[in-house]
């Protein structure tokens, strides 16, 4: 552990020493650290990610949606626990600019970065969908927006477009495909937004982040424990959720893969999940159900232009472990929104299975 560490760790009253500090997961956005006291005792400690300007109301949000979501917890770990500084804060901001949190870790569990049975992935359904479905009477209008215009795919065309023009380095003139790709489905790219704004989909308090990575299961009993990463937790669409657990989730390859013949959506794994959240959110309007392919779409759509707008920026946002990453991810997002195009009718007929 270095001595830099040492000292943001002396801000945080642990169990005893911490006795090792080491990067750890595969967060995308914060720097993440597992933390072990001399006791055995452990703990996540994170760097907030710079993408986050205002981390006092970001902490805030989490501080209110954990205690909330405590009162349907059965068991401890049933949610986060943000292990307050000694002076009485949520998070630490150092002298040098950059700030950090500690949560207790969360024993005996499983954080997957793919199903490892579909078993597995219905279960993070159930997870996220009760998520969202306690949080159904939370007062939306207490939280603020962590990244404003987060799921608004207008908005992630509008940068797309900006940065492609600026084109900062070089990178566009080897990516025209890529390029086109997005540009020939910009249309797509409004219809949840022109919904929300004609009231036709319900504005609901959401995580919109749901990897499964970003869920806990029992290491025992593979139920769901806990949703974790809760930084983007905010008023949003039950599509974003159920999309976005979607796109990571039901593709048959890791999100960096760069054998494209091995990227699909799978339909059987489409259908858990869909199960699963109807299940756990049994209050989804008829307009959220026939739109629940279509959020899939549009989320695997976004993300994949955001690796592909970070690329031509430079990689600033995602963190890359090698070049070229990010277009990878961005490859593998577009592969799977063809395979979702020639699975439509499909997706739409076992939503519709479950009527
Ligand atoms: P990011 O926003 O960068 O994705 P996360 O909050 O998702 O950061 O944390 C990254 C990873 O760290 C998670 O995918 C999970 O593996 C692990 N992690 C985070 N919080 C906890 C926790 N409280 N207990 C155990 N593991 C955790
Ligand atoms: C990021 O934080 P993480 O790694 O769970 C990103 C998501 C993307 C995802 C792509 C705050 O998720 O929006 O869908 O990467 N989170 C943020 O893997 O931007
Ligand atoms: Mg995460």
């Amino acid at each position: 552990m270095t001595e830099y560490l040492e000292s943001v760790l002396a801000q945080f009253p642990l169990h005893s020493r911490p006795v090792y500090c080491e990067r750890y997961g595969c967060g995308h956005i914060n720097e993440t650290y597992l933390v072990v006291c001399s006791s055995g005792v452990r703990y996540i400690l994170q760097k907030i990610s710079p993408a986050f300007k205002d981390v006092e109301g970001l902490m805030r949000n989490i501080a209110s949606v954990t205690h909330y979501i405590r009162q349907f917890a059965e068991d401890p770990r049933g949610v986060m626990t943000i292990v307050q500084t000694v002076d009485g804060k949520d998070y630490y901001s150092n002298p040098d600019g950059s700030h950090w949190r500690v949560y207790d870790f969360i024993e005996s569990s499983l954080c997957l970065q793919k199903p490892e049975t579909p078993e597995d992935f219905y279960q993070s359904a159930v997870a996220f969908g009760s998520f969202s479905q306690q949080l159904q009477e939370f007062p939306a209008e207490t939280l603020t927006e962590p990244l404003p215009h987060f799921h608004d795919t207008p908005d992630r065309y509008r940068i797309f477009k900006e940065v492609l023009a600026k084109d900062p380095c070089g990178r566009a003139k080897d990516i025209q495909k890529e390029i086109d790709f997005v540009l020939a489905r910009e249309a797509d790219a409004g219809v949840l937004m022109e919904m929300l704004k004609n009231g036709q989909l319900p504005l609901r308090v959401t995580h919109n982040d749901t990897k499964l990575n970003n869920v806990m299961l029992d290491e025992v009993t593979r139920k769901p424990l806990c949703v974790i990463d809760l930084d983007t937790v905010m008023p949003g669409l039950s599509l974003y959720d159920f999309g976005d657990s979607i796109r990571f989730g039901a593709a048959t390859a890791a999100e960096d893969e760069q054998d494209l013949s091995k990227m699909e959506m799978d339909l059987e794994l489409f259908r858990i999940y869909t199960k699963g959240y109807l299940e756990a959110c049994p209050g989804l309007t008829a307009n959220e159900r026939e739109m629940l392919p279509m959020g899939a779409k549009i989320m695997t759509l976004e993300c994949g232009t955001r690796f592909l707008t970070d690329y031509l920026d430079g990689d600033h946002y995602f963190a890359v472990h090698r070049d070229g990453q990010n277009l990878d991810r961005a490859r593998t997002q577009f592969k799977l929104v063809e395979d979702m195009e020639n699975k439509w009718d499909k997706m739409h007929e076992i939503v519709k299975s479950f009527e």
